[in-house]
């Protein structure tokens, strides 16, 4: 059974994905007229498609193999009616996203550790903002937090950790601005392991004077993580912002070199964002998207969960 017929066959409940992504709705009120005028399914359909894919920021090298995918499904299966797309279309994206594996949302916890989890990424894509709503959720469930201010280089970052810090109720470690960022992170991580923190979230700057002297700075963040903690850090998460599309890929893509990342955190998809920066993300970085921002409150942070993305998007389609 493919995933249209198991979504669309007992909709399932969850609306916090129907906030945003309406952008990427018109386009899919568009797919479905593309559909309905469509007579045959040949070439001039797939031009169409291959379009209305790159408008919903697919991104262009996804959209190629996407589209392959889709006729190759075509000739085998041998549809002719272009309304069957749709529901093919909804199973390949599913399928393009999984890649045959079983994605892992959850974050690394070991147990009886404290667990390092450390974000990067470019400026202003939302690092800080991430990492205080997970600390509410996390305190949430019980767990023993700590948010450290790692980024020591934009005046305000700070304050702004702390501010986080009121909100979850959470302890912030932090040092004067100007600090070696990898030396305030060596400091927290001492009275984490010695006051057994369960958890700790560290901010990092986006910019530095350089984007050389960021990645070394990053690095050295890193070793000095894994010197005091040995099997920290247990996630190195970027952080992307959905409303950049293809062009906040690319610049996250200098993070993704240089830093093992081990997840995605996609923030802003309830605002001007296009949803198929998701397949985007999936097919060229081969990492798992962990959570989605769905807003500037606490609260608007979720577990990514493809099943009830692709619901939400196709939710008013059929
Ligand atoms: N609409 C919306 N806004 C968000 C989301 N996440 C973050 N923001 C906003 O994006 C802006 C930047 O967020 P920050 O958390 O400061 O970003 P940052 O990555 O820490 O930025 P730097 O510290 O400058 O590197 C803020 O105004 C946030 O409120 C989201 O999911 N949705
Ligand atoms: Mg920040």
């Amino acid at each position: 059974m493919g995933l249209f017929q198991k979504l669309f066959g007992k909709k399932p409940k969850n609306d916090r994905y129907q906030l945003g992504l309406h952008k990427t709705k018109e386009n899919l009120g568009n797919l479905k007229a593309v559909l309905a005028r469509s007579t045959t399914i040949d070439d001039e359909l797939f031009d169409a498609l291959e379009d209305l894919f790159i408008q919903a920021d697919i991104g262009i090298d996804t959209v190629i193999y996407f589209i392959a995918e889709l006729k190759k499904d075509v000739m085998n299966k041998h549809v002719t009616d272009p309304k069957d797309l749709a529901e093919m279309i909804v199973d390949k994206m599913f399928e393009i996203y999984l890649k045959g594996e079983l994605v892992q949302t959850d974050l690394r916890f070991d147990e009886g550790q404290t667990n390092v989890y450390l974000f990067v990424g470019v400026n202003g894509v939302g690092k800080t903002t991430t990492i205080g709503k997970l600390a509410k959720q996390l305190k949430d469930e019980g767990k023993k937090v700590m948010m450290v201010a790692g980024d020591t280089f934009r005046a305000g970052a700070i304050d702004q950790l702390k501010e986080w810090g009121r909100r979850s109720n959470t302890f912030v470690f932090a040092k004067d601005a100007g600090t070696d960022p990898s030396s305030v992170i060596y400091d927290a991580l001492e009275i984490a392991k010695k006051e057994k923190y369960d958890v700790v979230l560290c901010d990092t700057a986006g910019r530095l004077q350089t984007k050389i002297n960021l990645m070394s700075e990053l690095s050295k963040m890193k070793r000095v993580i894994g010197k005091t903690l040995p099997d920290a850090p247990q996630e190195t998460l970027l952080v992307i912002d959905a409303t950049t599309g293809q062009n906040g890929m690319r610049q996250a893509e200098v993070f993704k070199e240089s830093t093992d990342v081990t997840g995605i955190v996609l923030t802003k998809l309830d605002g001007t964002a296009k949803g198929g920066i998701v397949l985007a993300i999936r097919h060229l970085y081969h990492l798992p998207i962990k959570y989605v921002g769905l807003g500037e409150k606490i609260d608007d942070l979720v577990m990514f969960d493809i099943e009830q993305y692709i619901y939400g998007l196709f939710r008013d389609f059929f």
